[in-house]
């Protein structure tokens, strides 16, 4: 508060302050002299001063200020002043008007001839442009010349009673003539004759004048008015009669600061002006104008800025053309001018965020392994489809964990099912390198035993990968599930046994480049609606360059199944896929879940797969297999996959077979049963035709169930 009325009165003091500054630099007088401004109704302004010559620029410009009447004249000699003017170096001041008067007889009734006037000594002119000298009567005569006589010029007016009253309002020639003034005169005598004394129009027109007077002289209203005794005439002056001084604003030739010499058309002398920017009288000084402040004067449209001399102004934003003269609004050239690459840029910003955007969608989808896809026909789920197929993930879909995450079943509005493989999403970069390996796993097979991918999901943050649904669960539950029928006939184990061998020799050595799946496992083998097995999960598979036959990688793999040889030495190998088959063999003949240890009868523990091996090594394998053999050319099958399993199992993974001599082998047996079986089927057809013989059938071996359960409850302690 207290601070807003102390800043009130400081701009009240200020603006004071401004408003003297003001008066005192419109005024006209000379400072600092006490000098009078007025004399009566009349502003004398400098160089002009009253009374004292002191107060006036010089002798020249001192004007007697006549006190005796009221108000007050100014007077200059015999001559009444009524304006003096600096812009246009003038003045207006009265004169006599020549006046004759007749009686109509010949005699004169009043005189006021002869008046005449020198401008003298000071630096006056009567103007040439602006004075007439009119007679006006209609026996008339009017001269003007110089008193000594050097010229004279004048004009005649004579006319008769009827064509007096044809015109009174203005000088047309009858009753009235006019004539215009010389350059230069600083002196002149005005006088009347009459031709014929108004012997004629003494009755209508009894007086003759002779008017010097400027534009603003009127014969009507001078005809009406009582008092014909003056007129008004303008008088130029200059400073000097000289010619412009080289330093026009050294005082001394009366021109003030910030000035320009002029010259007087009328005559020699010059006058003094301000520079155009600066205001006030030139005989005292010009000042800057502040243009800013007078914005009717200084047409500014824009933002205003005072200089010496001048002021700038800026067109407002968005508006174009001299600021002094006018703005304008755009045109439309201007518009696609200016605004059109406002808008280009604009566009070329969305396109280029646009493709940003695009680039980085696409360099997602290159991390995301879509490089590697773009030529496989896979198709690209939503993220929400997803969602939808698996009833947001729900507990009631989920299918199991796969190597990085857990698998979940879903249906497509199709009714197609798939299985969606969903990223735990603790470790995202982790996840995403395992992603991509899968992925570029995957998208590198197609074989009858290997899972098929469907499609992927690049949208959410871990990518998730599409299979198809394999129907009837993995191996693994099937061998350890009492209730499953499924692996029940050797039959079954061969060809299930066959199918991985067969999916595995691919990846060795019809893959290209080969692979390595790393993690065979009952529970990685799936079962589809016939039976088929399907190897899946390749999360922790390596492709391998040709140049290279071994990949250093970090150890993993499941527990049980691991290669001896590759925990040592962390060389993933080939070899590697073929001992965990082996494995897989053994778990698949025995039912015992690989890593459990067995306590026989030495009560020794021992690891599955070397009681395994002894069984062979004892010929006691019929006891530990989990299936009846149908006799005794199966058992001779079962010793040859047992035998094929040991040497699978061999800890120099040199001397392991291939997986493409595991396969072919396998093949040759399962292509044998096949022979067999339908060899001894229709043998047993034929017995059927014949005697009703059922020994096909007879139970040669019987597993050893005992050992089973035994085996079952020590294996509650692993997992996958
Ligand atoms: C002198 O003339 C100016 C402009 O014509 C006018 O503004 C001013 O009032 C006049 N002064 C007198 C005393 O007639
Ligand atoms: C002013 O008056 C004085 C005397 O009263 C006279 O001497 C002088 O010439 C006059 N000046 C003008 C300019 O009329
Ligand atoms: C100055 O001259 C102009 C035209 O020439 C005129 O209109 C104006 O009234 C004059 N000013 C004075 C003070 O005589
Ligand atoms: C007055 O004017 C006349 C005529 O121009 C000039 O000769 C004379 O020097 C002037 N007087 C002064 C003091 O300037
Ligand atoms: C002009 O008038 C004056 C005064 O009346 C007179 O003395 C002078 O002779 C006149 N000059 C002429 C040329 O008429
Ligand atoms: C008289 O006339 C001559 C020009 O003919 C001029 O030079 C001179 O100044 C004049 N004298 C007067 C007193 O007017
Ligand atoms: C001369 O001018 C003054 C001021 O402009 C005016 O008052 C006066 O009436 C004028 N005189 C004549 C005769 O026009
Ligand atoms: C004019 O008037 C007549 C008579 O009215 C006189 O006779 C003249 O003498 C007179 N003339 C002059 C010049 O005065």
């Amino acid at each position: 508060m207290i601070n807003k009325v102390a800043k009130k009165m400081w701009m009240l003091r200020l603006m004071l302050l401004l408003s003297s500054l003001a008066a005192a630099s419109s005024s006209n007088v000379k400072p600092g002299s006490g000098c009078q401004e007025k004399c009566g109704l009349v502003t004398v302004p400098y160089p002009f001063g009253i009374d004292d010559p002191m107060c006036a620029l010089n002798r020249n410009f001192s004007l007697n200020c006549s006190r005796r009447d009221s108000p007050p004249k100014l007077m200059i000699g015999d001559l009444e002043v009524f304006n003096l003017s600096i812009e246009n170096g003038s003045m207006i001041a009265s004169f006599f008007t020549a006046r004759r008067c007749y009686d109509g007889l010949g005699n004169r009734t009043s005189d006021y001839n002869n008046p005449y006037v020198k401008l003298g000594y000071r630096p006056l002119r009567f103007s040439d442009t602006r004075n007439k000298l009119t007679a006006i009567g209609c026996d008339t005569l009017a001269y003007m010349g110089d008193p000594n006589g050097s010229f004279w010029t004048g004009c005649v007016s004579i006319c008769t009673k009827e064509s007096a009253k044809l015109d009174k309002s203005s000088c047309s020639g009858i009753g009235c003539c006019q004539i215009p003034l010389p350059k230069s005169l600083k002196s002149l005598n005005l006088t009347l004759r009459s031709i014929y004394d108004h012997e004629y129009t003494g009755k209508f027109m009894p007086c003759d004048y002779a008017i010097l007077a400027d534009e603003t002289f009127n014969i009507a209203e001078f005809q009406a008015s009582e008092d014909k005794s003056s007129s008004n005439v303008t008088i130029e002056w200059v400073v000097k009669e000289k010619k412009c001084p080289d330093d026009p604003n050294s005082k001394v030739y009366g021109c003030g600061d910030n000035t320009a010499c002029y010259y007087s058309e009328n005559g020699q002398g010059y006058r003094c002006r301000c520079k155009p920017g600066f205001q006030g009288n030139p005989y005292l000084g010009c000042v800057d104008i502040d243009e800013c402040l007078d914005k009717e004067k200084y047409h500014c449209e824009g933002k205003c800025k005072n200089t010496i001399g001048s002021y700038t102004c800026d067109c407002p934003i968005g508006m174009y053309g001299n600021g002094k003269v006018d703005c304008r609004g755009f045109r439309i050239a201007t518009i696609i001018g200016v605004i059109g690459p406002v808008i280009f840029s604009v566009i070329v910003g969305i396109l280029i965020f646009i493709a940003c955007m695009e680039r980085r969608k696409q360099k997602n989808f290159l991390k995301n392994g879509g490089e590697i896809l773009k030529h496989q026909s896979v198709r690209i789920f939503s993220a929400a489809e997803l969602v939808k197929a698996t009833k947001n993930y729900d507990e009631s879909h989920f299918l199991g964990e796969g190597g990085f995450g857990s698998v979940y079943k879903g249906v497509l509005p199709d009714n197609t099912q798939i299985a969606v493989k969903k990223p735990k999403e603790s470790d995202k970069i982790r996840i995403n390198q395992e992603f991509q390996k899968e992925m570029g796993i995957v998208s590198r097979i197609n074989h009858k035993n290997v899972v098929k991918i469907l499609g992927l999901c690049l949208q959410t943050k871990v990518p998730l990968l599409v299979y198809e649904f394999v129907s009837n669960g993995t191996l693994s539950h099937h061998i350890h599930d009492k209730s499953s029928p499924v692996l029940r006939t050797w039959k079954m184990c061969l060809g299930i046994a066959a199918e991985i061998a067969s999916a595995l020799d691919y990846f060795h050595s019809l893959a290209s480049p080969p692979i390595i799946h790393g993690d065979v496992k009952s529970s990685n083998i799936l079962l589809d609606d016939k039976y088929i097995a399907k190897v899946a999960d390749f999360g922790a598979s390596v492709l391998i360059s040709p140049d290279q036959a071994a990949m250093a990688t970090k150890i993993q793999g499941t527990f049980g199944y691991l290669d001896p040889e590759y925990l040592m030495t962390g060389n993933l190998t080939e070899k590697s896929d073929v001992y965990s088959f082996g494995v897989v063999l053994v778990e698949l003949l025995t039912g015992v879940k690989p890593g459990s240890h067995m306590t026989p009868a030495s009560n020794e523990k021992i690891n599955i797969v070397q009681y395994f091996l002894s069984s062979i090594e004892n010929n006691s394998l019929r006891q530990i297999l989990s299936f009846r053999v149908a006799d005794e050319s199966e058992l001779e099958e079962v010793e040859i996959v047992a035998e094929l399993a040991s040497e699978c199992l061999r800890s120099s993974g040199s001397k392991r077979p291939t997986m493409k001599q595991v396969s072919e082998e396998l093949d040759r047996l399962k292509r044998l049963h096949e022979n067999l079986w339908a060899q001894e089927n229709s043998e047993e057809t034929e017995h059927l035709l014949g005697e009703s013989s059922t020994h096909a059938t007879a139970v040669i071996a019987q597993p050893n169930t005992q050992t089973f359960e035994s085996f079952d409850i020590e294996n509650y302690g692993y997992s996958m």
